[in-house]
């Protein structure tokens, strides 16, 4: 593991090594390092803590951005659009050499954009390839609990499964990814996830950068580590506080570009790791404004010069680039690693505005709302919610559909710190109402449907189902949800 982890970093990794120690999994720190897990003990702690800082991509970007493909629908009308979705086994070459085994959907790595507007119905024909059981989670969606794809919807290997069910939200960036009991985690570690692109009029409207791989760019961040022989080995990389990995992969590709042809550029990014925390900034100083959180676009534009991304969470930004120079890139970082290279064309062209308003922000009315508090505690495989682990005969909480709830979520911390816990929660999207008693912050006023909870913090969310069935809430940690840190609510 040390022979593997130094031939990784290299000599910078020498001097970032100081770093990643110091910092400690309560912050934000790119490099945060991790403790405690089944590697945890202070003999091995610093050999983790090496190997969980990510690899300074400070090379020239060799690979233009893969973007996943459009999925063609089998079936599209004004009211309805219908796609196949294949789980299956497969390899790509990630780096020179030996190609990686993966799991990709209809595809080798990741999966396709499946694109919808709002008020058709999404039908999807799921089939798993796969030598293992496997389901077809949709992100963000709000869905009747038995098509919600969580791990109560197992499809078989060999099986297929057809969903279907109105899509009743805003233009939004969601996602899809398995949600098996025991295999989710490496699943998607070895590649099973893809995205969803709702569009409705009003955003339209807006006249927002649109055009797929011109101006507006999807941005999936995760984090893997290769074996010598260019393998993704979870196992070996395997952490029960969280499985990180010291290679970024955006869109499946290593040390990636895109050019940039337009003045105004959208990102659509998500954060698909299994674990990593990423505080993405541009490499020149200038804020990007964020258009978009999970559900989709906020009330109005906000500058920020961080953006801070939990596993499982979206964040749409415009980048202004009028000003970039060619032979002048300007990339987008996460801490000292490069996550993307922006690289200016001589000429750009103005394609797309940026409106000083956007779309007012759905409320929740919290008059008689049922209250619920959820305490988020422990690490490893000690995690617990309301110190209890999950169980899939177990119901934890209950609703009624459409009746608001409000509910407070605690990150209690732990004697030696505690980590971010990014709550999910199924079926919905909510509304921050507070953030340790403060109103949150502007770029957090928006739809979600995933919050980091730091630890010793309270965060207050309000929402309504408007659908029934069971849904899951879980630390979308991929570790912690597998260790128990899932609860499952029923709504009648
Ligand atoms: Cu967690």
């Amino acid at each position: 593991m040390q022979a593997k982890t130094w031939g990784w970093l290299g000599v910078l990794g020498i001097g970032l090594l100081g770093l990643g120690y110091v910092y400690g999994q309560r912050s934000w720190s790119p490099m945060g390092g991790m403790m405690g897990g089944r590697h945890g003990g202070n003999g091995m702690m610093m050999s983790k803590t090496v190997s969980d800082v990510a690899t300074s991509q400070t090379t020239t970007a060799a690979h233009p951005l893969a973007l996943p493909k459009r999925l063609k629908p089998t079936q599209a009308t004004k009211t309805k659009v219908s796609y196949t979705l294949t789980a299956q086994t497969s390899q790509m070459a990630f780096k020179p050499g030996t190609k990686t085994k993966t799991l990709g959907y209809n595809g080798n790595y990741l999966g396709p954009v499946l694109q919808v507007r709002r008020g058709q119905t999404l039908q999807i024909k799921t089939r798993n390839q796969l030598t293992r059981p496997t389901t077809f989670h949709w992100h963000g969606a709000i869905v009747p609990g038995k098509d919600d794809g969580g791990p109560h919807q197992v499809v078989a290997p060999g099986q297929s499964k057809t969903v279907a069910f109105k899509i009743q939200q805003p233009a939004a960036t969601l996602w899809y990814h398995p949600h098996a009991m025991g295999s989710t985690a490496k699943q998607v570690y070895q590649g099973l996830a893809g995205l969803i692109y709702v569009r409705d009029k009003q955003s339209d409207q807006l006249h927002l950068p649109d055009k797929y791989g011109v101006n507006d760019f999807p941005v999936v961040i995760q984090d893997r580590s290769f074996t010598k022989n260019n393998q993704f080995d979870y196992d070996a990389a395997y952490n029960s506080d969280g499985t990180k990995g010291n290679t970024l992969l955006i869109n499946g590709t290593f040390n990636p570009y895109i050019r940039v042809t337009t003045k105004l550029v959208r990102l659509r990014f998500v954060n698909g790791s299994n674990a990593r925390n990423y505080q993405l900034k541009l490499s020149n100083g200038q804020a990007m404004q964020q258009i978009a959180t999970d559900g989709g676009l906020l009330s109005k534009p906000v500058a920020v010069k961080t953006l801070k991304l939990s596993p499982g969470e979206r964040g749409e930004v415009i980048i202004d680039a009028a000003k970039f120079k060619a032979g002048q890139p300007v990339t987008v970082k996460n801490g000292q690693q490069v996550v993307l290279t922006l690289r200016s064309a001589q000429k750009k062209v103005s394609d797309g505005q940026l409106p000083a308003n956007l779309l007012s922000v759905p409320t929740v009315n919290t008059t008689n709302a049922q209250h619920q508090t959820l305490a988020f505690n422990g690490m490893g495989t000690m995690v617990s919610i309301n110190h209890q682990q999950y169980s899939k005969d177990r119901i934890d909480l209950t609703a009624q559909q459409d009746r608001p709830q409000v509910w407070t979520l605690k990150n209690t911390g732990t004697m030696m710190g505690g980590m971010i816990h990014p709550f999910h929660l199924h079926g919905v999207q909510f509304r921050i109402l507070s953030i340790n008693g403060q109103a949150p912050p502007a770029n957090l006023q928006g739809l979600k449907d995933t919050v980091a909870l730091d630890p010793d913090s309270t965060v207050k969310i309000a929402f309504n189902f408007k659908d029934r069935g069971i849904y899951m809430y879980h630390c979308h940690n991929l570790e912690h949800e597998e260790n128990g840190m899932m609860g499952q609510i029923k709504v009648s």
